[in-house]
């Protein structure tokens, strides 16, 4: 009896320190306490009722943000066993709650859970997290209910009524002395759970946003799975087969892939490792890509699809316009990379490439018209990325002959050192010229571009090259383009693209950033590209010094903290800026490129399949969905267009 005791207290010291090292070092345990951290609390949660789903027991999940930002989360699976360990006498629901890891551990010998890759770090987690958890559970007849209080359990787990339903029901207040903020994005979640939905045919989620007095809801349920996810993901796109191809196979472990062709220049291959979208790609895309390109040369070859002077086609010539998406379930997934994205388990290689080489083989002798479809399209690219090898021999030689590799309008800076160098993109001659008089020449260069802009979405690799207005911001960048892309050669760390706060200048910023998308986007996964933030407004009084305003709201408050000082609005005087050439070089510096004093927004892109769809739409061929888009977005429009 004593030692029970002893054993007792013990495991309860334990759980404590446990998650108060979660409250102490929460980044180290849900990535970060910024909105990412804290979406991530809802996906752990969610993550537990999938897991219920994948092992066959729930069909749906109902997820709401109820007002004050209270998370609640209910699925119709078995429920959290309930049943009281004799040894700990804690029940298994509340060690699900309070146990570092618990998740997990159960899952090594059970088999029950297949996840613990990038979040999986359990409800334990989540608790320590909250302010407070309340969790419901209904099975063996019974409802159940516990509660706690940052990790600490204020209510063991106690049966309330009887209850022939089964499931489980979480709901949280997030810890607002831990994150920065509890603002859920109901749009950033939303995607979540679509895709989500579409990884797990046939489960419904359902997720409502009742903070604001217009409530918002979405409803997700996919029977068609990963063909739902491709139809998707290509809606705005012209496709060159009408339905996706299919592989499904469950060897060594389950393996599904969804593929369909459109005619665009680009390549959107997503792949999913338990549910995990795997940003940095890994052993599974190496084998879906390995069997891609084999398949595709042998069935060339095999028909005599390739003339004489063609060689064999290359992976990217046979990836472009492809859109697929790979989901595989691995037992022990390992993790790897920056961002610990990419799958590092060696032997998935094989069993992918295996399979797919079997089944996209059998396909294509069975659909011969799509594989025609798609080898044409291949077989034209290969031929545009010779014509784009001897265009960029060609600007190769040219560079070599001169002096500088460096375009010419470029005003460099003299510092050669990346970490602290950052180039201006400028829109305009005349901007570029106060741009270059008014910046620091030690750190800041100035690349001036003018004209028409090149629309990449619209055209090829070779086309780039080559390309008079591009050209010179691949240079002037330093670390090429597409697949030979080199992060590491970067001659600046910060790309500012600085543009007129009116619809030309967003039409030019948005064709900068698309091709930065689509042919750098290490630039922008790395966090290296900006945009400048030029004034829109000067207010400006006798004896005051000038006041800048950088947004309609920035002007209302600036009127309203002068009124207060007793300056009213017709003794100030208003300029308004309609583009950069208004501003001498002294002001441009002031207000919009001297480090103190400026803004900088940084471009990130947290969701691939969401900027693909924008840039798809803004630049792309169909029209009908661009001004649906537009309408949508109106509001944002009308900012830029001022
Ligand atoms: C709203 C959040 O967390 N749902 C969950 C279950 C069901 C089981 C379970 C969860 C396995 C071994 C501990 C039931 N019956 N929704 C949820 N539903 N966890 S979490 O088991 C947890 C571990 O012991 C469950 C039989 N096996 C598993």
């Amino acid at each position: 009896m004593e030692k029970f005791e002893h054993e007792y207290r013990a495991e309860q010291i334990q759980v404590l320190e446990g998650l108060e090292a979660v409250r102490k070092r929460p980044g180290m345990y849900i990535g970060s306490t910024s909105i990412r951290g804290l979406h991530h609390m809802v996906y752990e949660i969610v993550d537990n009722c999938v897991d219920e789903a994948l092992a066959g027991y729930c069909k749906n999940i109902h997820i709401k943000l109820e007002p004050g930002n209270i998370v609640s989360v209910e699925d119709d699976g078995r429920g959290i066993p309930v049943d009281i360990h004799p040894k700990t006498k804690i029940s298994a629901a509340e060690t699900v709650y309070t146990v570092l890891h618990a998740g997990g551990k159960f899952g090594g010998d059970s088999g029950y859970k297949v996840s613990g890759g990038l979040h999986g770090v359990g409800a334990s987690v989540v608790n320590a997290l909250s302010k407070w958890t309340e969790v419901e559970i209904q099975r063996d007849g019974g409802l159940f209910q516990m509660k706690f209080e940052k990790g600490k359990t204020v209510q063991k787990l106690t049966r309330l009524s009887d209850s022939k339903k089964t499931g489980t029901k979480v709901r949280f207040l997030a810890d607002d002395t831990i994150f920065e903020t509890l603002d859920y994005d109901f749009e950033t979640l939303e995607n979540r759970f679509r895709e989500m939905a579409f990884l797990t045919k046939g489960l419904r989620i359902v997720v409502e946003d009742l903070r604001e007095e217009t409530p918002k809801k979405a409803d997700f349920c996919f029977e068609g799975g990963l063909i739902s996810f491709v139809e998707y993901l290509n809606k705005n796109k012209e496709k060159l087969h009408p339905k996706p191809i299919y592989i499904e196979k469950n060897g060594e472990f389950p393996v599904e892939i969804a593929i369909q062709y459109t005619t665009s220049y680009s390549e959107n291959i997503y792949t999913f490792v338990n549910n995990i979208n795997t940003v940095e790609g890994g052993t599974h895309l190496e084998g879906f890509k390995r069997a891609l390109t084999k398949v595709f040369n042998d069935y060339a070859k095999a028909k005599n699809l390739l003339k004489e002077k063609d060689n064999n086609l290359t992976g990217d010539d046979i990836r472009e316009g492809i859109t697929a998406v790979v989901s595989v379930k691995v037992k022990e997934p390992q993790f790897e990379g920056q961002t610990k994205t990419k799958l590092g388990n060696s032997e998935v290689t094989g069993v992918v490439q295996s399979m797919v080489n079997e089944s996209l083989a059998a396909f294509l002798e069975e659909n011969p018209q799509v594989a025609k479809n798609i080898l044409e399209k291949s077989i034209s690219a290969a031929r545009a990325r010779e014509a784009a090898r001897k265009a960029r021999e060609l600007v190769r030689r040219k560079s070599a002959l001169e002096t500088t590799t460096l375009p010419g309008k470029l005003a460099d800076c003299s510092s050669k050192n990346p970490e602290e160098c950052e180039v201006y993109i400028v829109e305009g001659d005349s901007a570029g010229g106060s741009a270059k008089q008014g910046r620091d020449r030690k750190f800041q260069a100035i690349l001036p571009l003018w004209g028409k802009m090149l629309n990449v979405e619209k055209a090829r690799a070779d086309k780039i090259y080559g390309n008079d207005k591009l050209n010179p911001v691949i240079l002037a960048v330093g670390a090429g383009i597409g697949a030979e892309f080199d992060i590491t050669k970067i001659r600046y760390g910060k790309v500012i693209i600085m543009a007129d706060a009116d619809v030309d200048g967003a039409h030019i910023r948005t064709l900068l950033l698309t091709f930065f998308f689509r042919y750098m986007r290490p630039l922008i996964e790395n966090g290296n590209v900006y945009l400048a933030q030029p004034p829109l407004y000067k207010l400006s009084k006798k004896g005051m010094e000038d006041i800048y305003c950088y947004t309609d709201e920035d002007l209302e408050k600036q009127y309203k903290v002068l009124e207060e000082r007793g300056i009213t609005r017709d003794q100030l005087g208003l300029q308004r800026y309609k583009g950069l050439g208004e501003m001498n070089p002294e002001q441009l510096w002031e207000t919009t490129m001297n480090p103190e004093t400026r803004i900088l927004v940084k471009v990130t892109m947290d969701d691939a399949i969401k900027a693909d769809e924008i840039f798809t739409l803004l630049m792309g061929d169909d029209v009908n969905p661009r001004r649906e888009f537009i309408e949508k977005n109106a509001k944002y429009v009308k900012n830029l267009d001022i």
